[in-house]
């Protein structure tokens, strides 16, 4: 627990706490969701690979976009942030077709008003990446919604912005794994404004919680994908035949091992930093 801080917030992953006016602390946690449900078994250092992997890109995306990083604690789960104005919708950019975008596809043809080719599979490679944006459901699942919809919530002008900073973030993190062997599908932002009226990338970003990584070698359009991460989780609580409500399974030790080396895999992949060396000085992934 961080010291003398007020509970600002948790996601059902995360905490954010106040450190003072100008200030949060956010800290990840080893839980890990499968199917939208928090199992009751962690992964050890999983909130540390997601930290480090997001301080990581904070570090070389500066020229893009200004991040709210301002010091990785030396426990490598926690980040000292600049406070924010946050908008009131989620920045989500798709290159490939996959969850709600491929129901809503599957449905009008169309993804948030992007209207798409025929034809397009479950998993195919987009085009072109196109920004999505969804309002930030308080309860239950966030809701895709069209630009129209988006430039209400922030102005249309903003909205411009917003997508041009998104696109150009996935752009580079997608390049940037794809030559590593992990395909970004689509990835969550969240902007904000600092004191000074500055555009600034919060939260977590282009980690495997904010954004679907899939093992390049295995990719294959035409049906559901495995997660990089998440998949033997997965697997063994589809294997018992949960119905997927809470609470949810128990995961055996070589499931939270398997799960745990996958986490490592990814951050070492994208990185190429020891992640032994990151647990002994977080700030390698800043350099
Ligand atoms: C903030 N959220 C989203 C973290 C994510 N730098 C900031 N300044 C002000 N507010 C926020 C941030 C950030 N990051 C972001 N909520 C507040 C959801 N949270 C849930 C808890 O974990």
């Amino acid at each position: 627990m961080p010291e003398a801080a007020l509970h600002v917030g948790s996601g059902k992953v995360r905490e954010l706490y106040a450190l003072d006016d100008d200030r949060l602390l956010l800290v990840a946690s080893d839980r890990i969701s499968t199917f939208d449900v928090i199992l009751p078994t962690e992964i050890p250092d999983k909130g540390r690979v997601l930290t480090g992997l997001s301080a990581f890109w904070f570090a070389r995306t500066r020229d893009i976009c200004p991040n709210h990083l301002l010091a990785l604690r030396a426990d490598g789960r926690s980040t000292e942030c600049r406070r924010l104005e946050m908008l009131p919708i989620e920045c989500v950019v798709r290159g490939y077709l996959s969850g709600s975008g491929w129901k809503d596809y599957s449905v009008t043809g169309a993804v948030c008003g992007h209207e798409l080719p025929t034809g397009l599979t479950e998993s195919a490679q987009l085009p072109q990446p196109i920004f999505t944006p969804a309002t930030k459901a308080t309860t239950g699942h966030d809701e895709n919604i069209d630009r129209d919809a988006a430039a209400e919530l922030v102005g249309g002008d903003l909205l411009d912005r917003v997508e041009r900073v998104s696109l150009e973030l996935y752009r580079f993190a997608a390049e940037h794994a794809g030559s590593r062997g992990i395909v970004i599908a689509d990835t969550k932002f969240e902007l904000g404004f600092d004191d000074e009226g500055r555009l600034v990338l919060g939260d977590e970003a282009l980690t495997p919680d904010s954004s679907r990584f899939w093992p390049a070698e295995e990719y294959r359009s035409g049906g559901a994908q495995p997660s990089f991460d998440k998949q033997y989780a997965r697997d063994y609580c589809e294997s018992l035949g949960w119905d997927k409500t809470a609470p949810g399974p128990e995961l055996p030790e070589e499931v939270v091992a398997g799960t745990r080396a996958r986490y490592v895999e990814a951050f070492e992949r994208l990185t190429e930093i020891r992640f032994d060396d990151y647990l002994a000085s977080p700030d390698v992934v800043l350099r």
